[in-house]
């Protein structure tokens, strides 16, 4: 008997696709169960996004946004998954995960404020089950095991979903969180979109594993790796990923292999010290828009005018959004220790007191 077995394992991990990139079924059988009308929103939420990806660039170009990682490439990753989720499901993003707090309820003006560093942008709405976007790299993968367990414990009927990317799935807390939560049977699932690279390292130089999908063997829970560009794939992955997570089957792990076309952040970075032109062209053949347009087209479900309406939808919400979050009072140092603390400490009182007087004045 042999005792090697990594290649055994790694050859379980094929990619999940449902749409190649002509937008045509290659696997009929995993097909989920949409409307037309469903099938119609999640081509909307996608070309939203799009445009405000391109907007938002823009915008922090002319300085009116703050931090801002650009998201395009990654709709079918994001969109997909948020997709299968239920409205009281909780959601611990990371910084790029916008699109998926705005879809769950998050009022884009306090997305654009939280860009900023405003405080405001921070104070989630009441009911809202979603945190602040973690900068931390893997930070969110620890407490999304006790979201998770917690959930379990008062025994409601929801999961907690997190997301973060290659490189946070080359950090320890990663390891740690997806361990907890398989242990305690915790209903967690964990998505890590793998846009190749963490800045600019690319994935090969992080890990030796083929996969980050395989990761889940050593937790003992559930691993796949799907096509982060077919946003019916990622939409049936994390469906059923949900559904063993309620089902008391455990959490999951999915690796969604997708791509971010432009810059990690807008502070600073340029891709073409680590990017081919070869390698970016190759993946603007995957195209989630596209491909999935070609697919709705292909039943009749898309048109130029649904584009051009959604886009035109996007752009105006975009310039209210920005104006709304232009009026709100400036930030102050007690609003934002006040949001810090719901009891302050000794040293944050008289931090209060001091900036009370100084902000009267
Ligand atoms: C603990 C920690 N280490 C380093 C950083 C600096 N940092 C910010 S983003 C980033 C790369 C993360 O890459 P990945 O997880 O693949 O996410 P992506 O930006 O590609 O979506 C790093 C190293 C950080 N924020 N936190
Ligand atoms: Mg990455």
């Amino acid at each position: 008997m042999s005792t090697k077995t990594l290649e055994q394992v790694e050859e379980q991990f094929e990619t999940f696709q449902i749409l190649n990139e002509e937008g045509e079924i290659v696997n009929e059988s995993a097909m989920p169960d949409l409307s037309d009308e469903q099938l119609q929103e999640l081509m909307r939420r996608m070309v939203y996004t799009r445009i405000w990806d391109q907007r938002a660039i823009a915008l922090n170009r002319q300085g009116r946004l703050g931090f801002y990682a650009p998201m395009a490439g990654q709709e079918a990753s994001m969109l997909g998954s948020h997709f299968a989720l239920d409205k009281e499901d909780w959601i611990l993003p990371g910084y790029r995960d916008i699109p998926q707090l705005f879809f769950h309820g998050l009022p884009l003006y306090q997305a654009f404020l939280w860009s900023r560093g405003h405080v405001a942008g921070s104070e989630f709405p009441e009911g809202l089950n979603v945190a602040v976007p973690q900068i931390i790299i893997g930070a969110q993968i620890v407490q999304t095991a006790g979201v998770a367990l917690g959930l379990k414990r008062k025994k409601k009927d929801n999961i907690c979903i997190t997301y973060t990317g290659d490189g946070g799935a080359s950090q320890g807390d990663f390891y740690e969180g997806m361990n907890f939560a398989g242990a305690y049977n915790a209903p967690a699932v964990f998505v890590v979109q793998n846009n190749r690279f963490a800045i600019s390292v690319p994935v090969e130089k992080q890990s030796a594993a083929k996969t980050i999908a395989q990761k889940a063997v050593a937790a003992g829970i559930e691993g796949v790796q799907v096509d982060g560009m077919d946003v019916l794939a990622v939409y049936a992955a994390t469906l059923d990923a949900r559904k063993r997570a309620l089902a008391g089957e455990g959490p999951t792990l999915i690796e969604t292999l997708t791509y971010r076309y432009g810059a990690h952040t807008m502070a600073g970075d340029d891709p073409t010290r680590y990017r081919t032109s070869d390698e970016e062209d190759e993946w603007a053949k995957k195209d989630p828009l596209i491909r999935f347009r070609k697919f709705l087209e292909s039943k009749k479900l898309w048109s130029e005018e649904q584009e051009n309406e959604v886009t035109e939808k996007a752009k105006e919400e975009i310039k209210e959004a920005i104006k709304k979050a232009d009026q709100e009072p400036k930030m102050t140092v007690t609003g934002m220790l006040n949001n810090m603390f719901e009891e302050a400490p000794v040293n944050i009182r008289e931090q209060l007191e001091e900036f009370t007087a100084k902000e009267s004045k």
